[in-house]
C-alpha cells in the first residue's frame, strides 16, 4: 500500500499533475445565477431571456467555438430501411447523410436500430470513436470509409478500417439491452463529421471558411463543437423518422464525446435528455479544481478540440469566465445523468460530481431538485433527482453497468408516477 501510495505519488510529481485533493487551491466558481450586468437571477424566466443566452456566448467565444454557418442536410440516401438484425428482433436503418457546399461533400452515416415492430420509441443517439462497424458483432453494417486513426491491432492501417474491427466495442454497446428495455439507439462515427486530428482541412469545417481561410478563427469552432453539430444534425434527421419518438431523443456520449454531448444538448433543446459519461475536463469537470486533467494539459494535447480562445485559459482557470457547472445547468430543465469511475481520476471524480451539484440550482428554478444528495455517493449507488449520478467501480469506460442506470433513469424520466 505504502509503496503504490509512493509511486503514485512520484507519477504526479513528475508529471506535474494532482492527484492530491489537499493540494487542490482554493476557488471561487464564478455566479451561476447572477447575470453580467450583476442582476440576480431568480427565476426560469430570466434564466432563458438573460441567463442561459449569455451563457451560452461564453461557451461559444471562450471554450468549444461558435459554429458559423448553417449547414442543412442536401441528401438523405437510405442505404437500408429495415433490415432484420438480432435475430430478427429488430431492424437496422442505415442512413447517409450528405452535405453539400460548392465542391465539397461531406457524408455522415447513421446506424440506427429500432425495437421490431414498435413505432413512436425513445432513442439514445451518441457518436462512435472507430466508425459505426465497431458497435456490434452485426455483419451488415456497412463500413466506415472515412479517416480512422491508425491501429494496426485491429486491422485499421492507412487509416482506413478492415473487417478486422468489426464489433471491436461492442462491449460499451449493449444494443440488445436497450433494444429490449424498448429504446432505440442510433450513432455516427465520430470521423465523418471530423476526424480526430489537428487538421483543420478535413471534415466539417472547410465548409465555413472564406476564401483563403485554412482554420477557423479564434472562436470558431474546434472538434468538439463540430461533433456537437453533427449530433444536431442527426436530431434533424430523427425528428422526420416516423418511427422515432423525435420528444424523446437522448444524447449521450462517453469521454471526449461525453464532452460533446453536453455541448450538443446545451445548444439544441430539442435534445429530451443528456448523458455525460466520464467526460471529464471540458466535460462535466470543474475546471477551477485543478484535479488530474486541466485547462493546460488538454489544450496542449488535444487543442484542435476548442477554439483558439481557450489557450488564454491554461493554467489560469481562475481566469475562465465560465466553468462546467454552468455548461451542466444549459441542460436544465431537461433531465441530465453525469457519471464517473473509481480509477478514472484523470476525469475527476468529485469535480464532477460537485458540478451536477451546482448546476441544481438551475434546476431548482424550474421547481425539480437536480441531485437530491450533497454527499458523493459510494461506488456503485446511483442517486437520482432530474439530475442523476453515479461513480462506478473500475476505469475510464463505458460498460453495461452504466448502460442499466442510464436505462433506469430514463425509464423514470419519461413514464409519469401514476
Ligand atoms: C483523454 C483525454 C480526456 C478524454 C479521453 C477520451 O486522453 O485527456 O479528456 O476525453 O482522452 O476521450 O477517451
Amino acid at each position: 500500500m505504502i509503496i503504490l501510495l509512493i509511486s503514485v505519488n512520484l507519477m504526479a510529481q513528475q508529471t506535474g499533475v494532482n492527484y492530491d485533493e489537499k493540494e487542490v487551491p482554493n476557488y471561487k466558481l464564478p455566479e451561476l445565477l447572477v447575470s453580467k450586468n450583476g442582476r440576480k437571477i431568480k427565476n426560469a424566466k430570466r434564466w432563458e431571456k438573460i441567463r442561459r443566452p449569455e451563457l451560452l456566448k461564453l461557451f461559444e467565444q471562450e471554450v468549444y467555438g461558435k459554429i458559423p454557418v448553417d449547414i442543412e442536410i442536401d441528401d438523405v440516401i437510405i442505404h437500408e430501411a429495415a433490415g432484420e438484425a438480432f435475430n430478427g428482433t429488430a431492424i437496422r436503418r442505415q442512413v447517409e447523410l450528405v452535405f453539400r457546399k460548392d465542391d465539397l461533400a461531406l457524408s455522415a452515416n447513421l446506424l440506427i436500430y429500432l425495437p421490431k415492430d414498435s413505432d413512436n420509441v425513445p432513442v439514445f443517439v451518441g457518436l462512435n470513436f472507430n466508425g459505426n462497424h465497431t458497435v456490434s458483432d452485426d455483419p451488415d453494417i456497412r463500413l466506415a470509409d472515412s479517416w480512422v486513426r491508425d491501429n494496426p491491432s485491429l486491422g485499421i492501417v492507412h487509416n482506413q478500417v478492415t473487417e478486422q474491427s468489426r464489433g471491436v466495442a461492442s462491449d460499451r454497446w449493449p444494443i440488445e439491452e436497450i433494444l429490449e428495455a424498448g429504446y432505440g439507439i442510433a450513432t455516427i462515427y465520430c470521423g465523418d463529421i471530423d476526424p480526430d486530428r489537428d487538421n483543420f482541412q478535413d471534415g466539417i469545417h472547410p465548409f465555413s471558411y472564406q476564401l483563403g481561410q485554412f482554420r477557423p478563427g479564434y472562436d470558431e469552432w474546434g472538434t468538439i463543437s463540430a461533433w456537437a453539430w453533427g449530433l444536431t444534425k442527426a436530431m434533424d434527421y430523427l425528428s422526420t423518422d416516423a418511427d422515432v419518438d423525435s420528444s424523446r431523443v437522448i444524447v449521450f456520449g462517453h469521454s471526449r464525446l461525453g464532452k460533446a454531448a453536453l455541448w450538443a444538448a446545451a445548444l439544441d433543446q430539442r435534445f429530451a435528455m443528456c448523458i455525460s459519461n466520464n467526460s471529464g475536463c471540458m466535460g462535466a469537470a470543474l475546471s477551477r479544481r485543478q484535479f488530474g486533467e486541466t485547462v493546460g494539459s488538454i489544450t496542449k494535447a488535444f487543442p484542435h478540440w476548442f477554439c483558439e480562445n481557450l489557450n488564454k485559459y491554461a493554467s489560469r482557470e481562475e481566469n475562465l469566465p465560465v466553468d462546467q457547472h454552468m455548461l451542466l445547468a444549459l441542460v436544465a430543465p431537461r433531465p441530465l445523468y453525469v457519471t464517473s469511475a473509481t480509477e478514472d481520476l484523470w476525469a475527476d471524480p468529485k469535480g464532477e460530481f460537485l458540478s451536477a451539484i451546482e448546476a441544481g440550482a438551475v434546476y431548482q428554478l424550474y421547481g425539480t431538485e437536480g441531485l437530491p444528495v450533497n454527499e458523493m455517493p459510494a461506488p456503485d449507488s446511483p442517486v437520482a433527482g432530474s439530475v442523476g449520478y453515479h461513480i462506478r467501480t473500475g476505469k475510464h469506460d463505458i460498460t453495461s453497468y452504466d448502460w442499466k442506470q442510464f436505462i433506469d433513469f430514463a425509464n423514470q424520466q419519461f413514464t409519469p408516477e401514476q
